[in-house]
Parts: structure tokens; C-alpha cells; sequence
């Protein structure tokens, strides 16, 4: 843990008095900048009776209205857009759960932004230059892929740019290539494990893992690091801020992710009053980008849950506050018989019993008009579905059944994982 693999050693240790001076300068730039050149957030400024000349930064921050999913679907595709067009360099684009297409169009110095935060993070998990980074999230409309470029293009590594999928090629090649940082989505990384106990080889070279899209919890971390040997970081972003790496990870340290804070202003609210909720206690993050041209958000509403774990300096040297890992989201909360849980409080749950694989699924049925949930899980041999139901009682509250499958028997997708199915889960 040095700070010799900061990227920006100046900007990533900043004082806490700095760090607020440089957000409220940004802050009121932003507000005058996105009345003056956009039209969407003037009419939201007007309305909320926001006067840019005297919107005095962090203070007045709660008098900005929030901003949502729902405003990128109206505006579809580029009516929050604050640039001409012809400024547009590169778009990325995420359906989310409910198909909505949210686009995000980036100028150049939007990529560069990008390309400086993902960047950083390579550096904060001991990438040096000339590091082979293999990138597995797909290049296309989803961020991963060429956020991961930009990031490794400016850190100076040497990239293997394969996209998702084919895993048997991946571990090929990074065996030929002795891949050290290894990126893609949580679930990848868990596939990866499989795939490589099937051939029954390993990759010894492989030190740092990267990871993120989806719920990352411990329990899965620590598969990582007893399964692959690497060191796993949990990377942060969306499209809506401007993709993969752009709000931030966890250093070296392991304790909390440290949000970029002189890019993004970041509140933790109330999700039903929208009020912010003290240092520590669980809620909806929200996310102002300070530094982002085409579309900046303004009080974001993620749908994201975690709270802020520390706003002091960090064993690694670093002043950016950390959060929490994400533990779920607004809207996946599941109720059944009138127990309200998460999908990632049954992942950590089914993590604990051993000989239990990462690959589930949690399917809401109703029977006789009342919900109930059924989980689906590979395990070793010697696990029962009694064992599954009495530890996920334990943990949980309540009695879900549980069926257990051989390892491979449940179905396997590229991307982002589906763990959560009503009705009919698929088979394979
Ligand atoms: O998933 C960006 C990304 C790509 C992050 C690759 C990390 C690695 P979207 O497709 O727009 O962008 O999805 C954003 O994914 O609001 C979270 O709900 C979830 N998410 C992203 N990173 C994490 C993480 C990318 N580290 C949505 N832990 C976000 C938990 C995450 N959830």
C-alpha cells in the first residue's frame, strides 16, 4: 500500500477543506454553465426558482431538484444533451431492468474525464505501466469494455482487449500473455473460476482482479482470493456518470470505496423522503458530476444503496471519502411474506455453507395468491436442500425452499448476471 501508485497524487490527497473549496466552485460553475447552455435543466432550474447568480454552491445543494432514470427515458435520446452535436464523439448506452435506453454521449473532453478516473483506479489497484490488463466486460453500447480501454490507454498498459464470453480462449491467452490484472463483471470472475477447475489448470500470473457491474460481496471476494489468488477490487460506475471506473473503487486498503470526489459530489438520502441520512446509515446514493460536459447529472438518484463508511484519510494516503460496497438497489428489494430482503443478503447467506457454488437463482412465485420464493442452487455433492433451507432460515428469517443442482445444471448468461426470476426461472 504506497502512494507511489497514485496516478494524481495531488488531486487524490487533497485536504478535506480543499476538496470542498474545488466542489463548490465546480458546483456553482455547473448550475450557471447547464442554465445558460441547456434547456432541459433551465426549465428545472426555473421551476424549482433556482437563480444561478445566486446559487451559492454546496449550501443551496438541496434546492436543486433530484434527477432520475425516468428524465434520461423522456429525453431520449439526447434531449439533456448540453453540447451541438457535432461536439458528440462516442455514445454508450444501458437498457437497466426495465428496457428503458438511457444514453450518455460523450465530448472529448468527457473521454478524457473518463479516461482519468478509470485510469486512477488501475494505478490504485498497483498497475504500473507495461502491466497486461486483460479486458473482458464487451465493447459495444455497455461502458465496460471501452471504459476499461480508455482508463488502461492513459495508465499505459499493455491492453488484451477480448471482450466478453469465449472463456477458455481468455485463459488461454492470458497464460500466453501472463495477464496480471484481470477486469470484468463479478459474475465473469466467478465464471472464470469454474471454467479454470474444469481444465483443472491456474493462472499463476494473475495478481489483481477488477471487477464490478454487479452486488460484490465478501463472500465472493474472498472466493476470489482463495480460488484465483488475486487480489479483488471492487470498481464503481454507471452510465449515467459517465460509465465504468468514473465514480470510483476501493484501494488497497480494502476499506470502503473512495468515491472521485473531484469529479462527483455525492449524497446518501432517505430513498422514500429523498432527505439526507447521517454518515454511516444506509440509504440512496445520489451523484452530482462536477466535471462532465455532454450530459452532467444533478442529483442523480442511483437507486443504489450504501452509506459513507469514512470521510477521514485512508491508510493508503488517499482523502476521497469511502462508501460501503453496494449492497443492492431501491428497487430490488423483495418482500416475501412480509420479510423485506435483498438478493445479496442470500448470495453472502449462501456463501457460508460450505461446498455451496455461486451460481443460484431466486425465483418469486405466487401460490395461491401469496408470494413465496424458491432458491435454486449448484452445490457439491453432500449438500441437501434441507441444509440450504435451514441455513437460509437461519440467516434470513424465513423459510425459502431450496433445491440443489450438480455444478454446470443452472444456466450460465454473458453480462451482467440475472439471479432473480418471477414466475418460471430458466433451465438449461
Ligand atoms: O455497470 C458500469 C460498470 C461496468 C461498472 C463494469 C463496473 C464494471 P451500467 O450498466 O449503467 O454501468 O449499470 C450501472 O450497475 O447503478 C449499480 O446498480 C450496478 N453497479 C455498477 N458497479 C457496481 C459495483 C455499469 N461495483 C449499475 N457494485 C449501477 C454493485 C454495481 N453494483
Amino acid at each position: 500500500m504506497t502512494l507511489s501508485m497514485t496516478f494524481a497524487p495531488e488531486l487524490e490527497t487533497l485536504s478535506l477543506d480543499e476538496i470542498r473549496s474545488h466542489q463548490n466552485i465546480k458546483l456553482r460553475e455547473l448550475v450557471q454553465t447547464l442554465h445558460r447552455n441547456n434547456g432541459f435543466y433551465r426549465k428545472r432550474f426555473d421551476e424549482a426558482g433556482v437563480v444561478p447568480e445566486d446559487f451559492r454552491g454546496m449550501e443551496d445543494i438541496s434546492r436543486l431538484p433530484m434527477l432520475s432514470k425516468e428524465d434520461f427515458r423522456v429525453t431520449y435520446p439526447l434531449g439533456m444533451c448540453s453540447v451541438p452535436k457535432e461536439e458528440i464523439r462516442e455514445m454508450h448506452m444501458s437498457s437497466g431492468s426495465t428496457g428503458t435506453p438511457v444514453i450518455m454521449p460523450y465530448t472529448q473532453s468527457d473521454l478524457l474525464q473518463w479516461a482519468i478516473c478509470m485510469g486512477r483506479c488501475y494505478r490504485m489497484a498497483g498497475a504500473v505501466p507495461g502491466d497486461v490488463v486483460q479486458i473482458t466486460p464487451s465493447f459495444g453500447l455497455f461502458n465496460g469494455g471501452f471504459g476499461m480501454y480508455h482508463g488502461a490507454r492513459l495508465a499505459e498498459l499493455f491492453i488484451v482487449p477480448t471482450g466478453a464470453g469465449n472463456t477458455e480462449r481468455q485463459i488461454r491467452l492470458a497464460r500466453d500473455l501472463k495477464t496480471k490484472i484481470f477486469t470484468g463483471v463479478v459474475s465473469y470472475g466467478i465464471r472464470l473460476i469454474e471454467v479454470l477447475q474444469q481444465l483443472d489448470t491456474d493462472l499463476p500470473d494473475m495478481k489483481i482482479g477488477i471487477f464490478g457491474a454487479e452486488t460484490f460481496t465478501s463472500a465472493m471476494k474472498q472466493q476470489m482470493i482463495s480460488a484465483l489468488g488475486i487480489e479483488p477490487f471492487d470498481i464503481y460506475g454507471m452510465t449515467e456518470t459517465g460509465g465504468v471506473g468514473t465514480l470510483g473503487m476501493d484501494c488497497q486498503a480494502h476499506s470502503g470505496i473512495h468515491i472521485w470526489e473531484d469529479h462527483y459530489y455525492i449524497e446518501v438520502v432517505d430513498a422514500a423522503t429523498q432527505k439526507p441520512v447521517p454518515d454511516g446509515k444506509l440509504g440512496e446514493l445520489t451523484v452530482t458530476s462536477l466535471t462532465r460536459q455532454a450530459i452532467p447529472v444533478v442529483r442523480f438518484r442511483t437507486g443504489d444503496l450504501t452509506r459513507i463508511v469514512s470521510r477521514e484519510k485512508c491508510h493508503c494516503g488517499r482523502t476521497h471519502l469511502r462508501v460501503e460496497p453496494i449492497s443492492g438497489r431501491t428497487d430490488d428489494m423483495l418482500i416475501v411474506k412480509g420479510v423485506n430482503f435483498f438478493p445479496s443478503q442470500v448470495e453472502q447467506a449462501l456463501m457460508e455453507i460450505p461446498g455451496v457454488r455461486p451460481h443460484y437463482q431466486i425465483i418469486i412465485e405466487e401460490v395461491n395468491g401469496v408470494k413465496d420464493v424458491r432458491i435454486n442452487v449448484e452445490t457439491d455433492e453432500g449438500v441437501t436442500g434441507f441444509m440450504v433451507e435451514k441455513h437460509l432460515k437461519e440467516r434470513l428469517g424465513f423459510s425459502p425452499k431450496g433445491d440443489v443442482f450438480a455444478p454446470g445444471e443452472l444456466p450460465r448468461q454473458e453480462g451482467k448476471a440475472k439471479r432473480v426470476f418471477f414466475g418460471n426461472a430458466p433451465q438449461k
